[in-house]
């Protein structure tokens, strides 16, 4: 695990060169949440409802935006609105994965328009650094009338079942965030990446990488479709700094009561991991 997992988000904020790292920070000691929802609902409404009542014990909501059958300025003006009531920052987990030039218009124009109101995306180094060069260009170059911080999280590892992001990608993975950490926050990784040693640099004293873990459930072990769950507990106890969990938390028979117990859960994980 690496060496800042042991401190608190507060001494991690104190430090952090990045304003959005540094805010994601501040929110989850102020909020006592390291709860990230996936909200993987299909109507505005839905989406809407769940942030409104879920806000209160989260850190990030992180979206799908394309799966929603009604999407329009509606829904991102009413995400902003909730992000700034409930003070929670917006994930869209789009997976750019394509040429730099492609990436920059999904990343800024389109319908969806997400360097408009996502302050963190995600994408696979896949095709190589350009498409982590390319959407720095686009975050650095754009006025944004949403707040001006924007943040990368790169696609480290995956956790479906035979998942092909392992090894040299997972390892390139890390040199590009090194390479491009103004704007990379981190990683979706099932546990911390910060010992990888890297072709581009070794891990430095600064360095402090946020880890989001996914696939994270305490009912269940997995889907038919590949997916593989481990708890609040076990995610944090590998490194990561936020949990990310979708059907246990929006699918549960009361949300908020689920919302709640990953919270506490994973709360409790990370004072165990600080206090050593
Ligand atoms: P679930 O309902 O908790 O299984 O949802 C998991 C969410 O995280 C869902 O939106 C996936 O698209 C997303 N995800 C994932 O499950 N595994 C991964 O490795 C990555 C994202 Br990256």
């Amino acid at each position: 695990m690496s060496s800042k997992s042991q401190l608190t988000y507060t001494a991690r904020a104190s430090k952090h060169p990045n304003p959005l790292v540094k805010k994601l920070f501040e929110i989850a000691e102020a909020k006592k949440t390291n709860v990230t929802v996936s909200a993987d609902v299909s109507t505005t409404k839905e989406l809407l409802e769940l942030a409104d009542r879920l806000g209160p014990h989260i850190a990030v909501i992180k979206t799908h935006i394309d799966i929603l059958s009604d999407f329009s300025e509606e829904t991102t003006n009413g995400l902003k609105a909730l992000a700034a009531k409930h003070n929670f920052l917006i994930f869209e987990d789009r997976k750019f994965i394509d040429i730099g030039n492609t990436v920059q218009k999904q990343y800024h124009g389109g319908v969806l328009r997400i360097s408009e109101w996502a302050h963190i995306i995600n994408c696979s180094v896949l095709p190589g650094e350009g498409i982590v060069e390319a959407l720095a260009q686009t975050a650095a170059a754009a006025d944004f009338p949403y707040g001006s911080e924007r943040g990368l999280l790169i696609l480290a590892e995956m956790t479906s079942k035979g998942s092909l992001a392992t090894g040299q990608y997972t390892t390139s993975s890390v040199d590009y965030a090194r390479k491009y950490k103004n704007f990379v926050m981190g990683f979706v990784s099932t546990r911390s990446l910060g010992e990888i040693e890297s072709a581009v640099s070794s891990a430095s004293d600064e360095e402090d990488f946020v880890v989001f873990t996914t696939g994270v459930n305490l009912s269940s072990k997995g889907d038919k479709l590949g997916q593989q769950y481990q708890t609040p507990e076990s995610a944090i106890g590998r490194g990561a700094d936020f949990i990310i969990a979708g059907r246990g938390i929006y699918a549960a028979a009361d949300p908020v009561e689920a919302a709640k117990r990953y919270q506490k859960e994973a709360w409790e994980a990370y004072l165990a991991r600080v206090q050593g």
